[in-house]
């Protein structure tokens, strides 16, 4: 078991460009911030079985695994108030939400459709959880309690609707749907179903994540079958543009520090997934 933190917090240089955070061999994958700042866990497969949950305390440099599976156990979801860790594992046969208990480590299995439920998100109280599930036909979005109870259909779409993210307000939540032709990235209220899209790129843009102050989103964007890299907006659509450079490798999965000063992001751009940072104000 051996992963790299390339250097404690208060040793860090300032930089413009994307640096290496978090490294190791196999992938690490699935930023997400602990609501201190300095902490962040993220799925990681460098034993060279299935991905695990690890948690990366990045002032002491240290990390430590959370879960401990031959499954694998993916994009990590910490929820606001620092005590839950919702994944996606198919520990139990097809892919399906579980939660970790940070107090007690324990385990509690979410959902157990015969579907593919993944990519939970939640909500800023941290009693609700938005996910996506394949259910009969494509990828639509539901909404459930923390503890699994009261599933309610949210995005019920001809067309894959997928990785939401509640937003800091908990008025709006943003996710990507192909229902305008391509992926692009939506705003649905959860009150009224209302929709509102946000990008019309001939590009696929997925995987949105909300600066702590709701202003702002950074998600990626790419060519279907090219490379993908982050791009950044203000949260009513305006103002696209790109954050990390076009190359040769893929910029995936952003997730912005609850100081809003910086954007974890997985990339492969060293040959496998590991985490970087870019500076953000
Ligand atoms: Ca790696
Ligand atoms: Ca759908
Ligand atoms: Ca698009």
């Amino acid at each position: 078991m051996f992963l790299l933190l390339v250097a404690p917090l208060a040793c860090r240089q300032r930089s413009d460009g994307p640096r290496l955070l978090i490294g190791g061999p196999g992938d690490q994958r699935s930023p997400a911030w602990m609501p201190d700042g300095k902490r962040i866990v993220c799925s990681s497969s460098s034993d060279g079985f299935p991905a695990d949950l690890y948690l990366f305390d990045l002032e002491s440099a240290t990390s430590r695994p959370l879960t401990h599976d031959p499954s694998g156990d993916n994009s990590p979801a910490v929820s606001p108030d620092g005590r839950w860790i919702a994944f996606h594992s198919d520990r139990e046969g097809q892919s399906d939400i579980f939660r970790l208990d940070l107090t007690t480590s324990e385990v509690v299995r979410l959902t157990a459709s015969p579907f593919n439920d993944s990519f939970a998100a939640w909500s800023p109280d941290s009693r609700q959880i938005v996910f996506h599930s394949e259910g009969a036909g494509d990828p639509d979005l539901w909404i459930m309690d923390r503890d699994g109870k009261e599933k309610i259909p949210l995005v019920m779409r001809t067309g894959m609707d997928t990785t939401p993210a509640w937003s800091p307000d908990g008025k709006m939540i943003a996710f990507s749907s192909e229902a305008g032709g391509n992926p692009d990235i939506w705003l649905v209220y959860p009150t009224d179903r209302r929709l509102i899209r946000l990008t019309r790129s001939s590009e696929a843009e997925w995987k949105p994540a909300w600066s702590p102050d709701g202003r702002r989103i950074v998600y990626c964007r790419g060519p279907r079958g090219g490379h993908s890299r982050l791009w950044v907006m203000n949260a009513d659509g305006t103002q696209q543009r790109p954050l990390t450079p076009q190359g040769n490798w893929d910029d995936f999965d952003p997730a912005w520090s609850p100081d809003g000063q910086r954007i974890a992001f997985e990339s492969n751009r060293n040959g496998n997934f590991d985490i970087w940072e870019i500076e953000q104000r």
